[in-house]
């Protein structure tokens, strides 16, 4: 019997991970580097406007470690506008400046195993919300992929609905405790990318990203069933901060 959990999905999303080619910056004239600062902030306008319109969401990370030095974030309506912002970007000059460290493309997934209420979830405005958020603001993010175990004596996807349930609703009682603290966002990558969920989280206090997967870490779902990919963890860049960061 199929018992696979029934998603709905939202906005696509793209974690496009960069770092910075200083040699190249620094070698850049005043001139060069003004233009693709321009270029750079003409788009960080253009993805507002997006938001501003409904029709998805950008957000922009600098990343701490040697992993990539900023994240753009985006979640889109369709595969085709994802790919759309992606190449956009490519072609701007400032992304001259960039290599690319990573990325990832999901889905934003959510899941019926605590699912409760009658009536089309889809037509539902808080669902919907869900399903495409405009993403918060938050002083940081943090960013990894994980996967569930498929190993023959822990396979998440060999245990009934019901047990999956159970296990469900404690790891969503978990994470419940941090309601206000951190926001939390799965995509399903499935047939998509190399993990099976994206886990991006927002938080004003970056401790709270560590208690919170520390916490997790203790229950069922995540200690017997978990796998997880890199971590990325980085503060918000506003676009005087992205200058900032920029500066000679
Ligand atoms: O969507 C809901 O709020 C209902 C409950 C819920 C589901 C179905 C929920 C709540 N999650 C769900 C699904 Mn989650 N989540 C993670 C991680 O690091 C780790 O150990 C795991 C990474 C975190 C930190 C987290 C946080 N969750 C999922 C799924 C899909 C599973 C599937 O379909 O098999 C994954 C991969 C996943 C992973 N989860 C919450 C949180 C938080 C903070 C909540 C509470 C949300 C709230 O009530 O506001």
């Amino acid at each position: 019997m199929n018992e696979a959990a029934l998603t709905l999905e939202g906005w696509y999303a793209l974690h496009d991970f960069r770092s910075i080619d200083w040699t190249a910056w620094k070698a850049a004239d005043d001139e060069e580097r003004a233009v693709a600062l321009d270029d750079l902030h003409l788009f960080l306008q253009e993805w507002r406007m997006v938001e501003e319109s409904n029709a998805g969401s950008t957000a922009v990370y600098s990343i701490v470690g040697q992993k990539a030095d900023f994240v753009l974030m985006h979640l889109r309506e369709t595969l085709e506008d994802l790919n759309a912002v992606e190449t956009a970007f490519n072609k701007t000059t400032f992304a001259q400046y960039t290599t690319k460290a990573y990325s990832y493309v999901s889905v934003v997934e959510l899941s019926n195993y605590l699912a409760s209420g009658e009536g089309d979830p889809k037509q539902k405005p808080e669902v919907i919300a869900r399903l495409q958020p405009i993403l918060p603001k938050a002083r940081h993010i943090c960013f990894y992929p994980m996967n569930k175990k498929r190993e023959l004596a822990d396979n998440w996807y060999m245990l009934s609905m019901d047990e999956r349930r159970t296990l469900m609703r404690s790891h969503g009682l978990i994470g419940r405790g941090y309601a206000g603290k951190v926001k939390q966002i799965i995509t399903g990558s499935v047939g998509f990318d190399d993990w099976e969920w994206g886990v991006t989280l927002f938080a004003e206090d970056p401790l709270q990203f560590k208690k919170l997967v520390y916490e997790m870490r203790f229950d069922e779902v995540s200690a017997r069933y978990g796998e997880f990919g890199d971590f990325y963890v980085g503060n918000l860049l506003t676009d005087e901060g992205f200058r900032d960061m920029l500066k000679l």
